[in-house]
């Protein structure tokens, strides 16, 4: 596999991190603590064409691949973690029209979601309802003109502020993981009511809760066929991680360049503290963790690209990529002590933020589930 970055990829790179020093850094801070939505913001991404990277020209998207989805994220999330989960939100609807809707479903709804232009989020978790995604509860009964949804999701990235959303529910209890079924829906209906919810970290990337009470829905909302569901979300989560595993890798990145920053120059005991072993050994970790994820990340990159199957790579890249994000955002904490517990300078933040890395799209314990069940045969990850 050849990691010598096109000169396009380059482009797109440097493109995400001159946007987000610009315009993402110098409220970062503020953003986070008085946990704003930039709305702008959000567009500005989509007009500089980072939700496009995996979307073919005919839908909006500039078709640069998975591996410019990784290296726009990683610049983003280097900078404001929270903003990067905004291009999930907007990538994993559009992933899944592309690869599961009609013709007419793609062409009305996959444009303007690259271009920022709606908002969206997709549904999976619920109260009774995280890493075992077939013990959801929602359902969707089919009536005449379309289905009726029933049921709560919760801690649902965007679900305050967006305009659409990717719902998983069930069409068939009985069926189990076939009668799930996936349904785009406008979220301005009646039968909708939306709670924010506060969380530890990513402050500005609004997450909360959706319920539906007898919240009709037209026909037209299903993606795919009824009973699709499981293996839509299932298929959806695998590139929504690989992005996560690149927003991770970003963070852990900008934890390492605070902690190496201040190795240098701060001093104790008449020297840098750069310079105490204990210090080395915390820097040589983040560095390799670090970078196993990016090898991890870009693996799985290319093999998407490529067209291949890439649920085992993602796996590990999400793990190591999460994993790499705790470990630098903690040491870099021990690094600058009072500097990295204080509100006033960003590593507290990077804690903060990385924590939710080990929990989304699949926690760390579930994403070694996926590989040691490949690995010792019980399960096939790549199928
Ligand atoms: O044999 P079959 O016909 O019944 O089919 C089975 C299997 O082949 C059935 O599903 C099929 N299947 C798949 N099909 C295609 C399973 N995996 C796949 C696949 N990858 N592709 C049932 O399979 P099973 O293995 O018995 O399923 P299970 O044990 O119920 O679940 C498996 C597993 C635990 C891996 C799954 O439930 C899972 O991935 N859980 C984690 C949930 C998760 O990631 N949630 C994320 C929530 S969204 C979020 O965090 C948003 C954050 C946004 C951000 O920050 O970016």
């Amino acid at each position: 596999m050849d990691f010598d970055l096109s000169d396009e990829l380059i482009a797109a790179r440097d493109l995400a991190r001159d946007f987000a020093e610009k315009e993402i850094a110098p409220t970062a801070a503020k953003d986070d603590r008085e946990r704003t939505f930039r709305r702008e913001l959000v567009r500005q991404m989509g007009e500089l064409g980072f939700y496009g990277c995996v979307i073919p020209e005919a839908y909006g998207g500039s078709d640069l691949g998975f591996l410019a989805l990784v290296l726009v994220t990683e610049e983003i999330a280097r900078v404001h973690s929270a903003m990067r989960v905004f291009i999930n939100m907007q990538v994993g609807p559009a992933l899944a029209l592309l690869e599961f809707g009609a013709e007419k479903q793609k062409k009305e709804w996959i444009p303007p979601l690259i271009r920022g232009e709606t908002l969206s989020c997709f549904a999976i978790t619920e109260p009774d309802a995280g890493s075992d995604v077939a013990a959801m509860r929602t359902t969707a009964v089919r009536k005449e003109d379309g289905y009726v949804l029933n049921g709560t999701k919760i801690w649902i990235s965007n679900a305050p502020v967006a305009d659409t959303a990717l719902i998983y529910a069930y069409t068939n209890r009985s069926e189990k993981h076939h009668g799930l079924s996936a349904f785009y829906v406008d979220l301005n209906r009646p039968g909708l009511s939306r709670r924010r919810l506060e969380t530890m970290g990513a402050h500005a990337s609004p997450v909360g809760e959706l319920t539906f009470n007898n919240c009709r829905i037209p026909a037209t909302s299903l993606i795919g066929k009824e009973g699709d569901g499981f293996k839509i979300c299932m298929w959806q989560l695998n590139q929504t991680r690989l992005s996560c595993a690149a927003g991770a890798i970003g963070l852990a990145r900008a934890a390492r360049e605070a902690a190496v920053s201040y190795a240098n120059q701060r001093e104790q005991f008449g020297q840098k503290i750069g310079q105490f072993q204990m210090i080395q050994d915390l820097i040589a970790q983040m560095v390799v963790h670090e970078e196993s994820a990016r090898l991890l990340a870009y693996r799985a990159a290319c093999l998407a690209d490529r067209r291949q199957a890439n649920n085992l790579e993602v796996s590990m890249a999400k793990y190591t990529a999460a994993e790499a994000a705790a470990f630098a955002s903690d040491s870099a904490l021990k690094i600058l002590g009072a500097y990295g517990y204080s509100t006033e300078f960003p590593v507290e933040r990077y804690f903060r933020d990385a924590k939710s890395y080990q929990i989304v799209e699949g926690s760390s314990n579930i994403q070694k589930l996926i590989i040691a069940q490949d690995v010792l045969g019980y399960r096939k990850a790549n199928r």
